[in-house]
């Protein structure tokens, strides 16, 4: 089954500046890790990232479209700074439900500035999965296997 991991805005400078806050890696490696972890998971992980709003709310529609097919599981999703802005992302996750959405970030948001505590992506999204710098897309990516597999414990 096919997954997205998508990342947005400024995620392209990766492992160039603030690594205390975002770590060394780049985008590439962080994609090349999804794409790993996603095969031991029997998953097929596809990576698309853009600095565009647009682009992303494009994204969720195929994916979408794709989850109503049953060819896809869902998207591990990085909104960068569209988490604390978008409600055109938000409205575009509700568009296509049920497709599951997770909610990734590297940084614990809730441990830094005050704009960076809300989130207009959470209320849609399946879970949210903050601060554990590039390992949580590894969660995600466990979490849309374990759904599929019917082994989620319900909350
Ligand atoms: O912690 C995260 O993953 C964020 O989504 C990252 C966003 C930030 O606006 C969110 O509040 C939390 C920022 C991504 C920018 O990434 C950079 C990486 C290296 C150098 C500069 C920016």
């Amino acid at each position: 089954m096919r997954v997205l991991v998508l990342n947005g805005p400024n995620l392209n400078l990766l492992g160039t500046r603030e690594p205390g806050v975002y770590g060394t890696l780049t985008l590439a490696d962080l994609e090349q890790r999804c794409v790993q972890e996603g095969q031991a998971l029997g998953l097929q992980v596809e990576c698309y990232q853009s600095n565009h709003e647009g682009a992303l709310i494009d994204q969720i529609h195929t994916w979408g479209r794709l989850h109503r097919e049953g060819t896809a599981l869902g998207v591990v999703f990085n909104p960068g700074a569209y988490t604390h802005t978008s409600i055109a992302l938000h409205d575009a996750i509700k568009g296509v439900e049920p497709l599951p959405v997770i909610e990734v970030h590297l940084s614990n948001v809730h441990a830094r500035e005050a704009f960076r505590h809300h989130s207009w992506i959470a209320p849609v999204a399946a879970g949210s999965i903050v601060g554990f710098g590039v390992d949580g897309y590894g969660l995600a990516l466990q979490a849309l296997a374990r759904r599929a597999a019917g082994l989620r414990t319900k909350p």
